[in-house]
């Protein structure tokens, strides 16, 4: 039991140098104080049923200021849970979710709502003297094995899409270590992740960094070969072919194969979805929704690509359904804003239609982490895989980390094992791995 004394939130800059909420959150068990702070990713390829981001929309920070969520948590939100007494993290979730009566957390904002609800769930972690993961697996994952299981890592090491400025329809292209160890496959991740660079480099491809800290070169020109027949450009294979390419290339050169490190993709379809022609466009050439999937069907045939995230767009449920079909049994097929983390929007589109296979899982996509946790023990109870995923833009915080260990999520994904706020999350991982022994 604790009483709230505190919160305080303000605004610090996120990974692309915009506002995003932070928030510290004040406990009080028999006189002895305990803080903790939280603060919250935002995305750039949302969904439209995400909960909602609240955005100033004024002249402050071209529009994206996060004043009013601010005000929300340290007025609206202070008030209703100032000196009360909770047992749980879960007990203030609840108090603080009835605050919002509108459905998708436009009252407060999904940004104000999560800030307090993770600063909460850290500082009972610390009352408890209990490592965060610790905490959550208590609180929410009680009936998992208690052998420790470290999610396998997908790596985005190219940036395509909303994330980079380079022609490449594909959101993230991602390398997926298997070592079957933790230290080792973010060794192999960082070693993959340098091979490519030097590889990019070789061919006159720049490397400059996209939005999650991989690569964002362009691979509509013809500048592969330049200084490296290798990669001469075959004009058979489409550009997210030649960067599979490249990725197998520098799985080999850094002394691995496909045994040691397999391949994903999220194609963040709605981003290449033309609606009034229900047509996508991939790589400047048009398909529909079964050239779509056997596009994809090539691409696992062809390489060994084990999980695409939203190969079709987040109402399209019958392309969802015809991939799934096609390759549901071979490959992860996860979906991102199809499902927005929402358990009702699951239900309704993903067990009902029974399209998919996995869940990608984004806090800031539901707004609370109670709400998250319901989600993963959802996506478990109908053998859904899930995906613990950071977003497009992060701060430095590891909650994800935490979170991904406590579920025993299958997968955690987290960016290129590169730039301060990606590597948060993969040394946060070491940690609790390091501190385990
Ligand atoms: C995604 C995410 C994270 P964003 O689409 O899965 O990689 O991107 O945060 O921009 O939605
Ligand atoms: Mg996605």
């Amino acid at each position: 039991m604790a009483y709230i004394v505190d919160l305080q939130a303000s605004w610090i800059l996120d990974s692309r140098g915009l506002p995003t909420v932070n928030c510290i959150a004040v406990l009080d068990q028999n006189g002895k104080k305990i803080s903790a702070k939280a603060s919250v990713p935002s995305g750039a390829s949302t969904g439209t049923y995400e909960a909602l981001e609240m955005r100033d929309g004024d002249k402050d920070f071209h529009g994206k200021g996060v004043q009013k969520a601010i005000n929300n948590i340290n007025t609206i939100i202070l008030e209703k849970v100032l000196n009360k007494e909770f047992t749980s993290a879960l007990d203030v979730d609840n108090l603080i979710l009835s605050l919002d009566t509108s459905g998708n957390k436009s009252q407060l904002g999904a940004n104000a709502i999560l800030a307090v609800s993770m600063a909460v769930h850290r500082a009972f972690a610390k009352m408890a003297g209990l490592e965060l993961w610790q905490y959550l697996r208590r609180l929410y994952f009680s009936t998992l094995p208690a052998t420790p299981r470290f999610p396998r890592l997908m790596c985005n090491v190219l940036n395509g899409g909303k994330h980079a400025d380079n022609g490449i329809s594909i959101q993230e292209f991602m390398i997926v270590p298997n070592s079957g160890n933790i230290l080792k496959d973010v060794q192999i991740a960082s070693e993959i992740y340098h091979s490519l660079k030097k590889i990019l480099h070789a061919s006159g491809k720049s490397t400059a960094l996209g939005d999650e800290g991989g690569f964002a070169s362009s691979f509509n020109d013809s500048t592969d070969g330049k200084n490296n027949e290798n990669y001469f450009q075959d004009s058979s294979k489409i550009p997210t072919e030649r960067v599979l390419d490249y990725l197998m290339d520098a799985i080999v050169q850094s002394g691995y194969s496909q045994i040691n490190c397999e391949l994903a993709l999220d194609a963040a379809a709605n981003e290449f979805f033309v609606p009034e022609k229900n047509i996508y466009i991939v790589d400047n050439q048009e398909f529909n929704q079964t050239t779509l999937t056997e596009l994809y069907k090539k691409l696992v045939d062809n390489y060994p690509l084990i999980s695409i995230e939203d190969g079709f767009s987040e109402d399209d449920i019958l392309g969802w359904q015809v991939m799934t079909e096609m390759l549901g049994k071979k490959t992860h097929l996860i979906g991102d804003d199809l499902f927005v983390t929402n358990p009702e929007r699951f239900e309704k589109v993903g067990l009902q239609n029974k399209i998919a296979n996995g869940v990608l899982i984004k806090l800031n996509q539901i707004g609370s982490v109670s709400e998250t946790c319901t989600m993963i023990n959802k996506a478990k109870d109908h053998q859904y895989i899930t995906v613990v995923s950071h977003r497009s833009g992060e701060t430095t915080d590891d909650f994800m980390s935490d979170l991904a260990f406590a579920a025993q999520s299958e997968f955690i994904k987290l960016g290129a094992p590169a730039r301060g706020e990606r590597v948060a999350k993969y040394n946060r991982l070491l940690e609790i791995y390091h501190s385990l022994r």
